[in-house]
């Protein structure tokens, strides 16, 4: 870092000091930084600066990584919408509210008082968002000073007519007559941008949830334009993979028939143009970005304004015969984390340590001097952010189901599930995760041994789903 990133990250950390010791009404939020919240839906590493798949075309999102600290090693705390926001806004992993899949209401276990943009609102934040920050993009108003509602009635159909409407198994593909500003993401980031560009008499949190590259994989026909079929390339996958998988995790990969859906449909054919329909929607995200990342730069508040942009998972396409997320792979559970903190950040700093979403909440806390709750489980990354060098002796942790956890440094990935079953990676000799190392008794049995000592101990049982709809927070965009 040189003098004057150090003096300017000096400054923050004194803004952030004074703003923790003032009270809310007093000079102290009036120092603090603001906040740009970008969540995006169903989004892997598929991404052009970490390099997994270089088919995919992300021109936004790589800049917006070259302007911060990107990681290479961030991962979800659930493969799963609903229980991978719920930890990451309430600070409460899956094992400590019993939210661990999407059929769990969230309300009853995760007061208000507890979330993130309550501490927010609590510090004297103007805090305001639109489109899907936590699961069906459900939202309880007590959190938020103002919520994105559309006149619009229904609120996350599109507006354009199917140009062709096909079936990879039973994922839908659909290129649109349409155009960008046709689309929901479209007007949730419209809501943003104008709510960057207002004037503002107190620090703003502001949240932006887009709903892309989540299914349906329906955008404007010209991303998939962008994807020639001739050119798609399937996934590095070896045919006996899964010869060596305990009986749940066999259980995750093969449970939903996708795959088995999509090869008997068309062969590898159709597994292509499922890859396609993923990439094209993944570049009409890129271009919602983009539109993001273009107005906070213009925004009268940059220098003072956190940029921090997840997505809440990761996604298969066929490896480990596998479709979706629902599981504790690489591919499931790998999610691109990018953060620009000005006067903290370097530009263009790669970050490879291991971390997860749980850090987003104390992270934040941290950064705008607002006290961390008691109960939030995550660590800062402010010395990560600071220096992406610097040591972290922390791996991160997902969990899928009740007691399933997989444990990520950067070597290794470590797998325990509740019957006991286990899988070991090596991940610098198998980053597709093949050779399950585990079942070679003896010779990993250290290495298992220590990575174990991380497992959460907590594992409370599902949360119940809700049968009274006064219970669940209310879905955005409906009457
Ligand atoms: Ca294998």
């Amino acid at each position: 870092m040189n003098i004057s990133l150090r003096l300017a990250a000096a400054f923050l950390a004194g803004a952030a000091l004074t703003a923790a010791a003032g009270s809310p009404s007093s000079s102290g939020p009036a120092m603090s930084p603001n906040v740009l919240f970008i969540a995006v839906d169903d989004l892997n590493h598929w991404v052009g600066y970490l390099g997994r798949n270089p088919q995919t075309l992300t021109p936004h999102m790589d800049r917006l990584a070259r302007r911060g600290v990107w990681f290479t090693r961030s991962y979800c705390a659930a493969p799963v919408c609903n229980p991978s926001r719920a930890a990451l806004m309430s600070g409460l992993r899956p094992g400590s509210t019993g939210v661990y899949d999407n059929q769990e209401n969230f309300a009853p276990v995760i007061p208000e008082a507890i979330t993130l943009t309550t501490q927010f609102r609590k510090a004297g934040y103007y805090v305001c968002g639109a489109g899907k920050i936590y699961h069906s993009s459900v939202y309880r108003p007590g959190e938020w000073d103002d919520w994105f509602r559309s006149a619009r009635g229904a609120g996350r159909e599109e507006d354009g007519a199917p140009e062709t409407q096909v079936q990879a198994g039973k994922l839908p593909i659909t290129p649109l007559n349409c155009g960008d500003d046709d689309m929901p993401d479209a007007r949730f980031v419209r809501y943003a941008i104008e709510q960057l560009n207002r004037k503002h008499d107190r620090p703003f949190f502001i949240a932006c949830g887009l709903t892309k590259p989540h299914l349906p994989w329906s955008v404007p026909k010209q991303y998939y334009e962008r994807f020639p079929i001739e050119q798609i390339e399937l996934p590095p996958c070896r045919e006996d993979d899964l010869e060596d998988l305990p009986p749940i995790a066999l259980r995750f990969a093969l449970s939903s028939g996708d795959h088995a859906a999509i090869l008997a449909q068309g062969g590898t054919n159709t597994w292509k143009q499922a890859i396609r329909a993923y990439l094209a929607t993944i570049s009409f995200c890129d271009t919602m970005v983009g539109r993001l990342l273009d107005a906070y730069d213009r925004s009268p508040e940059r220098d003072r304004t956190i940029l921090c942009f997840w997505s809440d998972h990761g996604w298969h396409l066929g490896e480990k015969q596998h479709w979706r997320k629902f599981a504790l792979w690489e591919e499931s559970t790998r999610a691109p984390f990018i953060w620009i903190v000005p006067g903290l950040t370097p530009a263009d700093g790669r970050c490879d340590r291991t971390v997860d979403f749980m850090s987003i909440y104390p992270t934040l806390m941290d950064l705008c001097g607002i006290p961390t709750p008691a109960h939030v489980q995550g660590r800062s990354l402010r010395t990560l952010l600071a220096n992406p060098k610097a040591p972290w002796d922390a791996p991160a942790i997902t969990t899928y189901r009740q007691n399933n956890h997989s444990i990520r440094t950067e070597l290794w990935r470590y797998t325990r599930y509740a019957d006991g079953g286990q899988e070991l990676y090596d991940e610098t000799a198998d980053p597709y995760e093949w050779v399950n190392l585990a079942r070679k008794e003896g010779a990993s049995a250290p290495t298992i041994q220590r990575l174990s000592s991380w497992l959460p101990a907590e594992n409370k049982p599902p949360a119940p789903s809700s049968p009274n709809p006064a219970a669940r927070p209310r879905r955005a965009n409906r009457p």
